[in-house]
């Protein structure tokens, strides 16, 4: 363990005063704007109370949890501060913020967080959080100072939908690891968790209506490795401690493609009627649902009926990546018929790029994963209204590699350093769709080399805080040397929550 007690320096005369260890100008990702004021400090004390209005006590309920381990105060949750000294949690409409943001006024008597929703004041905890020395991260009580550094933020996102993906079909993941992962991706101000559930190596969901699927298809993964999958109930569970993160989950059954755990486990689900062998390898592009049979439609509507019952968000993701075993005009036919079942079961579609060329509803996302430039039918989907969601496999795949010796992940699309994962733009990657046309970012990890939660960590960070700071910082505050220094001062925080990350070259780490 760590020791992160403060050192007492005692000042000298004549000294320069040291660079504050923190100040809002620091946050990441980078607020729309930031004044510091270096005497405005709100110092925490046992004394200290959190004042809360109706329809904060979640996030003020949350607030003190984060504060509670490293400093052992009290810090209980009232309604009125009553002249005590207080972090106050204030909601109210305010046009400036909009849906997610926030007010964060930080002074010598008190801090005051206003919001419109309950959303943005848990955006404006993440602020705050870091607003504090890193100590605050640790998970014993440590005995110092705790300092809130003083000043003002005025801030909202530039794209509404800021996502992580994390691909359990691969290697599997246990409710514990993901919840885990939903707690290092929210303080970076993600709102939304995309989960992978079904690939050629397995099944993570259970389907109560095909029961085998999980407890057959979940059974393996990538290289024989173990397999896994959530019940229902466990789902329910990972959804509403997303929830409690002000975190969307969006469920993803990838089809017609990537199908195999299903073709392999029921043998109606392919054209001659016969099961295909069991697959743990990694190639992609082979497996294909049988458009042509009525089964794999009634297969299909149970799986939505199911999955759109457990899932409160308002999108499930239908896949459509890499069916290179299904002929475009079959596609074509899926695709018509499996649409209007999601939109059947009261949920919009999201699902890989290649859904563009099926002419899916306005409502619907593709999700693009190539590497930016001319994509008629993305552009022809967004002249129709559609968002679309940008994930460009060679800046935002959290699976490609570092560089040539990085022990884990993949090469295929680049080698993307820190730097790369930083340095594009959403509103210009694709030809013909612009700021408005985007709905958001998602940093997909997919798993074929990540098997535990010390992996995930490695590949996520510190990659995944700049796609996120790409999808809520305003494009005007985009610089990497500035970047890369508030970067540097968040790796204390990650040693301090115990996140195994790459340190990278490219960052003058504390
Ligand atoms: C491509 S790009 C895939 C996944 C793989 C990934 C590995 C896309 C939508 N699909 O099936 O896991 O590459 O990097």
């Amino acid at each position: 363990v760590v020791s992160l007690a403060a050192v007492a320096v005692p000042a000298s005369a004549g000294a320069a005063p040291a660079a504050p260890e923190r100040s809002v100008t620091d946050v990441v990702p980078a607020p729309v704007s930031a004044k510091a004021d270096p005497r405005g400090g709100f110092r925490l004390t046992p004394a200290t109370v959190i004042s809360a209005d109706r329809g904060a006590g979640q996030v003020a309920d949350y607030l003190r949890g984060l504060l509670r381990p490293a400093t052992g105060y009290p810090l209980p949750v009232v309604p009125h501060a009553a002249g005590l000294p207080a972090i106050s949690l204030r909601l109210g409409h305010d046009t400036r913020v909009g849906t997610e943001g926030y007010e964060l006024k930080v002074a010598r008597d008190g801090v005051t967080l206003k919001a419109t929703t309950a959303d943005g004041l848990f955006e404006g905890v993440q602020s705050l959080r870091q607003l504090l020395p890193s100590a605050i991260e640790a998970k014993r009580v440590q005995h110092r100072t705790w300092t809130v550094a003083g000043g003002t933020i005025l801030d909202y996102p530039r794209f509404a939908e800021r996502g992580a993906m994390l691909d359990v079909a691969r290697h599997f993941f246990r409710p514990d690891q993901v919840k885990l992962y939903i707690d290092q991706i929210a303080q970076y101000k993600v709102n939304t968790l995309h989960l992978h559930l079904a690939d050629d190596q397995g099944w993570r969901i259970e389907i109560k209506s095909w029961p085998k699927l999980a407890t057959v298809g979940g059974k393996t993964a990538v290289d024989g490795d173990p397999g896994g999958y959530y019940t229902q109930a466990q789902y329910k569970d990972i959804v509403a401690y997303a929830a409690s993160r002000h975190i969307t989950v969006i469920p993803e059954i990838d089809m017609p493609g990537h199908t195999n755990a299903a073709q392999s486990t029921y043998a109606e689900l392919n054209c001659d009627g016969k099961a295909v062998p069991v697959r743990t390898d990694t190639e992609v592009g082979y497996s294909s649902l049988c458009i042509s049979s009525p089964i794999t439609y009634r297969f299909v509507e149970d799986v939505v009926r199911e999955l759109a019952a457990i899932t409160p968000g308002p999108y499930l993701h239908i896949g459509g990546d890499e069916a290179h075993a299904t002929p475009p005009a079959d596609y074509l036919t899926f695709e018509r018929k499996v649409q209007p079942i999601v939109a059947k079961y009261g949920k919009k579609i999201t699902g890989w790029h290649e859904i563009a060329k099926t002419a899916p509803p306005a409502s619907a996302v593709p999700q693009y994963w190539d590497f930016g430039g001319a994509a008629p039918d993305v552009a022809a989907a967004a002249a129709r209204g559609n968002k679309i969601l940008m994930s460009p496999a060679n800046y935002a795949y959290l699976d490609m590699k570092y560089n040539a010796s990085t022990p884990l992940g993949q090469d295929w699309a680049a080698l993307v350093e820190v730097k790369d994962a930083y340095n594009w733009d959403p509103a210009t990657l694709v030809d013909g769709v612009g700021e408005n046309q985007v709905a958001g970012v998602e940093a997909p990890l997919w798993t074929e080399t990540i098997r535990t939660s010390d992996d995930i960590e490695y590949m996520a960070f510190p990659r995944l805080p700049g796609i996120a700071e790409i999808g809520w910082s305003p494009k005007a505050s985009h610089n990497w040397d500035a970047y890369r220094a508030r970067l540097a001062k968040q790796s204390p925080r990650w040693t301090a929550q115990g996140i195994d990350f790459y340190r990278s070259p490219q960052v003058d780490w504390k």
